[in-house]
């Protein structure tokens, strides 16, 4: 990873995204998504690094890889998000922009949703633009990077 590469991760169960609940998370599967995230840097000349953990540690060390000398994080933590102090220690370490993505709103699901642990250690936040979120982080980064 190098100052032209923006760093996106995605937390459990994002692996099966398109098998089921499209009403709340659309029929793309992570693939597209990752196509999605790689289209979108390309047009502002960065490189994408796409990854998915089911794991909470394994995220941390990710983030901690990514936290200098990269173009950003975009992070969508899925169900960590509403549970880690961990996660959000790490992001609070890092010294490049964090973009925290929900394909869903958040907002306007169940209480236990609304939280994030996360959102006050990230700089941006793309919530409920379904996958599309994903390629408007990746744009706002970008624009910080001084990206095309
Ligand atoms: O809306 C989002 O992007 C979420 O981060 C998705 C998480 C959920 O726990 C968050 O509250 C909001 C769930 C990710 C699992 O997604 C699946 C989608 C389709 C099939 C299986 C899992």
């Amino acid at each position: 990873m190098d100052a032209r590469t923006v760093l996106v991760l995605n937390g459990p169960n994002l692996n099966l995204l398109g098998e089921r609940e499209p009403e709340l998370y659309g029929r793309e599967t992570l693939a597209d998504v990752e196509r999605l995230c790689v289209t979108a840097a390309d047009r502002h000349g960065l490189g994408v690094d796409f990854r998915q953990s089911n794991h909470e540690g394994t995220l941390v060390d990710w983030v901690q890889e990514g936290r200098a000398g990269i173009a950003g994080i975009v992070l969508n933590a899925a169900g960590y998000t509403h549970t880690s102090v961990a996660l959000r220690d790490a992001l609070a370490a890092c010294r490049v922009p964090r973009v925290e993505v929900h394909i869903s709103d958040i907002h306007a699901r169940e209480d236990f949703r609304r939280h994030s642990y996360l959102a006050d250690v990230c700089d941006h936040h793309v919530v409920g633009h379904g996958v599309a979120g994903y390629a408007e982080a990746v744009d706002w980064l970008a624009g910080r990077a001084g990206g095309a």
